[in-house]
């Protein structure tokens, strides 16, 4: 951004509210004030951080609204430039105008992301951590908001911080030796420095291994096992409101059904499958063999059996026996439901919830699936470093070594106009 340009946006939510931000970064963003805002505090400086109220106002429309001005300098700002938010009534249309009015005075529009891409500029906050802002703005549940903000804390950063340290130490012998010229190299070469790049390797493994919460974008999958009959599509209809056929005929189901709900407040996503010992052919293998990828990929695998049977499927997380409306009790161990009338479906969704919260555990480990690709990089050019030492003269393992090291600074770090700018920044909303 050249001196002079400013940027502006509306950086609330779309839609009706009680208040609208508006946004403007950049310099020279005192000539806005002088021209739209009339304050109440006669000592109020347009250049000095702080507050104040007044009336702004939109000429074309002949209004005067109003307004909280907040002033942030440069550097002590969210975008590491002097900033000014516009509290104005939350209409979208007065904050439109309000907008339009800016750009006519010389604002340009601010392009998505470009809030945060300035802050990333400007050295407030790494590339790892501007993935995090977004994460955390898309988080559904609790835990995806503590894994994005602990790593909008740094909590990504020194993790890949500590790893390019640990890559340093590897590549200090390695150059070293090599500026012994005069000398036989492979003879300076610590014997044990594939060994240590085998453990970075490792580590990097891991880290990629424990991203997967995190990465995962899709909703949390809460799927629905048990015999024909057993009652899944009448208890998923009634957890979705769905409408999948119900019969008392055996195999009604043979597509898996998703659909979207929540429990206790977690959104999740409810697959009902084809029944386990339904009618087999040719279509309902079909459908028993979309059962089976579903059951790998659940998060959360429910059992369903009818209660006078109780033939749960082994390996699930919760039992759910249905038709208690046709017993006297439920059976031991398992949720009983009565899903036309509804009876136990808090009871299953608050224990879906509590599932969903211990597979998650205390400290998720948080990375995009942008730095989890990176290590993965990482990982496979230190390996590559690996081989090369024991084939190759030293320059060549040193040579990947440094390439992994430019891998990850590259998951922090970014020149201006470099790609992966884009990449960060290309889904993101205005006004972020
Ligand atoms: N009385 C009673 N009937 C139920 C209950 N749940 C399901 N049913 C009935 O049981 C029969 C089978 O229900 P479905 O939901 O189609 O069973 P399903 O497990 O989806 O069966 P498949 O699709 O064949 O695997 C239907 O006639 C439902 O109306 C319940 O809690 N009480
Ligand atoms: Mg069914």
């Amino acid at each position: 951004m050249r001196a002079g340009e400013a940027v502006v946006a509306i950086a609330s939510a779309r839609g009706r509210s009680a208040r609208a931000v508006i946004r403007l970064a950049g310099s020279g963003l005192a000539r806005f004030l002088l021209a739209r805002f009339e304050p109440t505090s006669a000592s109020w400086n347009p250049d000095v951080r702080g507050a104040c109220i007044g009336w702004w106002s939109v000429p074309v429309h002949g209004w005067s609204i109003p307004v909280d001005v907040w002033v942030y300098k440069a550097p002590r700002s969210v975008t590491g430039t002097d900033v000014v938010e516009l509290l104005v009534p939350g209409s979208p249309a007065l904050a439109e105008a309000v907008v339009r009015d800016l750009i006519g005075l010389g604002a340009a529009l601010a392009a998505p992301g470009a809030f945060t891409r300035l802050a990333v500029m400007n050295g407030r906050l790494d590339l790892a951590q501007a993935d995090a802002v977004m994460a955390l703005i898309r988080a559904r549940d609790d835990a995806e908001a503590r894994a994005a903000h602990h790593a909008l804390e740094g909590g990504d950063s020194r993790l890949i911080e500590s790893l390019e340290e640990a890559l340093v130490d590897l590549l200090i012998p390695l150059e070293s030796a090599l500026d012994f010229s005069d000398q036989d190299v492979a003879s300076v070469i610590p014997g044990d420095l594939a060994d240590r790049a085998s453990l970075l390797a490792a580590r990097l493994d891991a880290a990629v291994a424990a991203s997967s919460g995190y990465a995962r974008r899709g909703l949390h999958r809460v799927v629905l096992v048990g015999a024909a009959n057993a009652g899944k599509s009448t208890l998923w209809n009634a957890l979705t409101g769905g409408a999948a056929l119900t019969t008392s005929v055996p195999g009604t189901t043979r597509d898996a059904l998703e659909r979207e709900g929540s429990c206790a407040g977690v959104p999740v996503m409810w697959v009902d499958t084809a029944g386990i010992d339904g009618p087999r052919g040719d279509v309902d293998d079909l459908g028993h063999a979309m059962r089976e990828r579903q059951v790998r990929g659940a998060d959360v695998l429910v059992g369903v059996a009818d209660a006078r049977r109780s033939d749960f499927p082994d390996g699930c997380a919760l039992r759910v026996a249905t038709h208690l409306d046709l017993v006297r009790e439920t059976p031991i161990g398992t949720l009983g439901v009565c899903a036309p009338s509804g009876v136990g479906l808090d009871a299953l969704r608050a224990a879906v919830a509590e599932r969903l919260r211990r597979g998650s555990g205390d400290a998720p480990a948080a990375f995009s699936l942008r730095v989890a690709e990176g290590l993965r990089d990482a990982a496979d050019v230190v390996r590559r470093g690996i081989d090369a030492l024991a084939t190759h003269p030293p320059e060549f393992a040193a040579s990947d070594w440094r390439e992994a090291q430019r891998v990850l600074r590259r998951l922090r770090f970014a020149e201006p106009g470099d790609p992966v700018l884009d990449r960060i920044f290309a889904s993101w909303c205005i006004g972020k």
